[in-house]
C-alpha cells in the first residue's frame, strides 16, 4: 500500500472534569490526530502524547515536530506491503519516540484494514465481539466525592474500579471503598509516585485483595520493581515502564510485576503491542489494554486491540461520554452490560465527525511526499 498524503491536525476537548494523578492534572485536552491517505482510503491515528512531559518525555509539540522532520517523510510516497513494514520504517527513522511513531503506524494498520475490506480487529487476531470494561478515577477532592464516583461508575456496569493514588492518597481511600463496595474488583495506579522505602507502607494495600497495584516505582525502573514484588502479595501492573517489546521482555525475566498494561500509543503502535501481547501469553502474564484519555479515533484503535485473546483483564476501555460531552466520533462508543462492542465495519469502524473534527480544530497542516 502507497501512503500519499497525511494530514496533522491539534484538537482541543475538554473532559467532564480535571482529572488528577500522582504526576499532574488534565482537563482540557489538545490532541494530535492524524488521517492519512493511501490507496483511495482514507485511514485515521491519534498521538497519545500530553501537552505536558508528566507521564512521559513525550508531549503533542515533540511529537508534531518529529513527525513532520522524521517520520512522515520516510512513509510517504513510499509503498508497503503491510503496516507492519511501515512500523519498521518507522522504528529505523528515529530513536525513541514511540508515541509519535504510533500516530503514525497505528493509521497505517486502519488503511492495511481498509485496503483489505476487513476490520482492524480482525486484522489484528480479534477473538471477542465486545471488551470488558473498566474504568480510572482520577485523585479527588474528599473521601466522600470519591465514593460518590465509585458508586455511579459501578451501577453503570463498570467491570472494575481503579484509582488513582498518591502518599497522601492511598490506604484510606482503598479502605473505604473496600468498606462501601466489599466484592467490586479494584485496584491502584499509583503513576510511578513511590519509591522502594515504602516498600512497608505499600504491603498495607495488601489486606484489600486488590486485583493489582499499577506502576508503583519510577517510570523508567525494573530493578526496584523486581525488588518490591517480592515484598507485596499484590500483584504489581507494569505501565509507564513498558516503552517498547525489548523493554517488557526485560521485564518479564527480572520478574518486575505480574501483569502488564498494554497502551498501543505508548509503545510504538500495534505491531509493538502485539509483540508484547504474545512475549506475556508465553509467559503466562496477563495483559489488559490502558488509556490515556483518548477521543473516539484512539479508543475504536484501543478497542480493537483488546479484543485479542490474552488481554483477559478489563482495560482502562471506557465509553465516550465518560470523558466528553461529545466525542468526534459518531456514534461515540456506549457501555453495553460493562462492555464496548469492537466495530466490525472496515478499519477501525467508526464514524469520524468531521464537521466536528474541523470546528475543535486549531490547526492543521498537510504533509506530501
Ligand atoms: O496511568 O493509566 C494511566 C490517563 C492519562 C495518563 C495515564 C493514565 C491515564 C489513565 C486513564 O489512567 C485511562 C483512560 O481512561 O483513558
Ligand atoms: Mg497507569
Amino acid at each position: 500500500m502507497r501512503i500519499d498524503r497525511i494530514e496533522l491536525r491539534l484538537i482541543a476537548l475538554r473532559l467532564h472534569e480535571p482529572f488528577r494523578i500522582s504526576s499532574g492534572t488534565t482537563w482540557d485536552r489538545r490532541i494530535l490526530i492524524v488521517r492519512m491517505e493511501g490507496e483511495g482510503v482514507v485511514a485515521w491515528g491519534e498521538c497519545v502524547a500530553d501537552e505536558t512531559p508528566h507521564y512521559a518525555y513525550e508531549t503533542v509539540d515533540t511529537a508534531r515536530l518529529v513527525i513532520e522532520t522524521w517520520l512522515a517523510p520516510a512513509i510517504l510516497g513510499r509503498t508497503f506491503e503491510s503496516a507492519a513494514a511501515v512500523a519498521a520504517a518507522l522504528e529505523r527513522a528515529v530513536r525513541g519516540h514511540p508515541m509519535a511513531r504510533a500516530a503514525l503506524e497505528m493509521a497505517a494498520w486502519d488503511l492495511e484494514a481498509r485496503v483489505r475490506g476487513t476490520s482492524l480487529a480482525a486484522l489484528l487476531g480479534a477473538v471477542r465481539p465486545a471488551v470488558p470494561s473498566g474504568v480510572s478515577i482520577g485523585i479527588q477532592q474528599s473521601l466522600p466525592e470519591l465514593v460518590d464516583r465509585v458508586r455511579r461508575y459501578v451501577e453503570e456496569g463498570y467491570r472494575r474500579i481503579k484509582i488513582k493514588i498518591a502518599p497522601g492518597w492511598d490506604i484510606e481511600p482503598v479502605a473505604r471503598i473496600r468498606d462501601r463496595f466489599p466484592d467490586t474488583p479494584l485496584m491502584v495506579d499509583a503513576n510511578s509516585a513511590y519509591t522502594l522505602a515504602d516498600a512497608d507502607h505499600l504491603a498495607r494495600l495488601d489486606t484489600f485483595g486488590l486485583t493489582m497495584i499499577e506502576q508503583p516505582l519510577g517510570v523508567d525502573d525494573l530493578l526496584d520493581h523486581a525488588l518490591l514484588q517480592r515484598r507485596l502479595a499484590t500483584p504489581i501492573c507494569l505501565d509507564e515502564c513498558i516503552s517498547s517489546p525489548a523493554r517488557c521482555a526485560e521485564a518479564i525475566h527480572l520478574g518486575s510485576g505480574r501483569i502488564v498494561n498494554i497502551k498501543p500509543g505508548r509503545v510504538g503502535g500495534h505491531a509493538a503491542s502485539l509483540r508484547i501481547h504474545h512475549m506475556c501469553a508465553e509467559a503466562g502474564i496477563p495483559v489488559w489494554c490502558g488509556g490515556m484519555l483518548e477521543s473516539g479515533i484512539g479508543r475504536a484503535h484501543n478497542v480493537a486491540l483488546a479484543a485479542l485473546p490474552g488481554f483477559t483483564l478489563p482495560g482502562d476501555t471506557s465509553a465516550s461520554r465518560r470523558y466528553w460531552a461529545r466525542d468526534v466520533i459518531d456514534p461515540g462508543f456506549i457501555l453495553e452490560d460493562g462492555c464496548l462492542p469492537v466495530p466490525t465495519g472496515p478499519g477501525i469502524g467508526v464514524d469520524v465527525d468531521a464537521p466536528f473534527l474541523a470546528a475543535r480544530s486549531e490547526w492543521t497542516r498537510t504533509l506530501t511526499a
